[in-house]
């Protein structure tokens, strides 16, 4: 083989390495699903003393799991809730042990469903409007994501949105509020 001719195949090579890694990149995204946590906010409640919620959007990944719990340093207490509409048209919200999120399943914690009450956030992270949160799955995965800050009777998706947030197309629905 000459000198050229081996050139060639080596930039060939070099090529080909770079076309695949594109490929992994954009195979990465669609398939197999990635477990991730996005669109976390926190709304403040009304009255300081009164416990805000938590809310989030999880992406199930390529197999069944479970979310856990969720760990927050800059609270005194948190507690995972869902609300339920009873059959009286009361709604009323019980502790919720863990979440199921089936593989490439979104579940949403929203208002009128599942959240997690917080109380007695550090007026530190309110100010930077970024509070660290951990959610623990049963399969070992540990995810940290930062949940802003949204104003009582501020719109979420508003909050969020001018704050350059990443939202996937997924999380663009508008269900959280
Ligand atoms: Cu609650």
């Amino acid at each position: 083989m000459n000198f050229s001719r081996r050139l060639l195949l080596i930039a060939g090579t070099a090529l080909m390495a770079v076309g695949l890694a594109g490929c992994d990149k954009a195979a990465k995204t669609l398939n197999p699903p990635d477990l991730h946590v996005d669109r976390a906010y926190v709304r403040l409640a009304a009255n300081p003393d009164a416990p805000s919620a938590l809310y989030f959007t999880v992406h199930g990944g390529a197999k069944d799991t479970r979310l856990l719990n969720v760990l927050i340093d800059y609270a005194l207490r948190y507690e995972m809730h869902e609300s339920a509409k009873g059959a009286d048209g009361l709604v009323t919200m019980k502790k919720l042990e863990y979440a199921d999120i089936p593989a490439g399943e979104d579940v949403k914690f929203a208002p009128g469903g599942k959240h997690v009450m917080v109380w007695g956030i550090d007026p530190k992270v309110i100010a930077a409007n970024k509070m660290p949160v951990i959610f623990v799955f049963q399969n070992g995965d540990r995810i940290e994501f930062d949940a802003q800050f949204v104003q009582p009777g501020e719109d979420a998706d508003a909050a969020m949105d001018h704050d350059g947030m990443a939202m996937g197309n997924e999380a663009a629905g508008n269900e959280a509020r």
